[in-house]
């Protein structure tokens, strides 16, 4: 295989690096006294880790490498979305009334194709998997529909690789915004996502097999939800019995997220509902 077509640690993370300046504003309004305050706790929590742990010049410079290879490999979304995320999305959302987020890892694309419900996934003519019939509702918190929600939605393929990340996909596969209709309800035909393991051979891949970690995360959808006068919600659903809801590595799993599907009755597949609940806009 060449290079173009080899889904690689380096290609998934140089697309995710690259995806993430294009797509973020940056981070101008962090004032002086607030950037010495996060700058000085977060060096602070890691000098008492050398001091208390008695760190070698072995283990220093082991760091440093690896430090230098996660900018190489392009794995700093990677890096802090699997490992930092969590923590923010549950300071920012702690008291957010409505549905439970989480977060939205490194692989989201704005702008992608708008589809009228009932909407089918972009999907190549073979795309493995059990087909998912996944639908409900979306209202504002005192339970009155929201018409024309917008339902977006990414996941990965059966072979754990998302478009525009991975090398040969079609650029909108398994990615789509679907309008609710007028009494806010949805319904989304995809496939099944499979579990999911981070990529392995680059900086993240290294320390977790340094450290006798795993990878894995269990299988999920990736979800914004939003409408006009509400507060759009970033979250992920999983699937029950799923052996990696107890332990995933990016700690993004919460029980309210999880979802129990039902065979449908020409047995191909499966259908779950799940409706949304958001929080409205602060006031100005
Ligand atoms: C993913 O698909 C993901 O959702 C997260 C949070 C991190 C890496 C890959
Ligand atoms: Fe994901």
């Amino acid at each position: 295989m060449s290079v173009e077509t080899t889904a690689t640690a380096a290609a998934s993370g140089a697309n995710a690096t690259e995806k993430f300046r294009a797509n973020k504003t940056a981070a101008a309004q962090v004032s002086t006294a607030r950037v010495s305050q996060l700058a000085s706790r977060a060096i602070k929590a890691l000098v008492d880790t050398v001091t208390e742990e008695k760190v070698t010049y072995d283990e220093y410079n082991a760091l440093k490498a690896w430090l230098i290879r996660v900018g190489e490999d392009g794995e700093w979304p990677l890096f802090l979305d699997v490992w930092i995320e969590h923590a923010v999305e549950e300071v920012v959302n702690a008291d957010r009334e409505g549905s439970k987020g989480t977060i939205e890892g490194p692989y989201y694309v704005p702008g992608s194709p708008v589809l009228q419900s009932p909407a089918t996934l972009p999907q190549r003519e073979d795309e493995v998997g059990t087909p998912l019939l996944f639908q409900g509702q979306v209202t504002s918190v005192d339970g009155t529909p929201l018409p024309g929600a917008h339902v977006e939605i990414w996941h990965a393929d059966d072979a754990g690789y998302y478009s525009q990340f991975a090398p040969g996909i079609p650029e909108w596969n398994l990615r789509g915004t679907v309008v609710a209709d007028a009494d806010g309800n949805y319904q989304i035909n995809t496939l099944q996502p499979a579990p999911y393991q981070i990529p392995t051979d680059g900086a993240c891949g290294q320390l977790i097999t340094a450290a006798g970690w795993h990878a894995w995360r269990p299988a999920h959808l990736h979800l914004k939800v939003s409408a006009p006068g509400q507060q759009l919600i970033t979250t992920q659903l999983y699937f029950t019995a799923d052996e990696h809801l107890s332990d995933d590595i990016a700690s993004a799993v919460k029980p309210e997220l999880i979802l129990d599907p039902s065979p449908t009755s020409d047995g191909n597949g499966r259908e779950v509902s799940y409706n949304f609940v958001l929080a409205p806009e602060e006031a100005k």
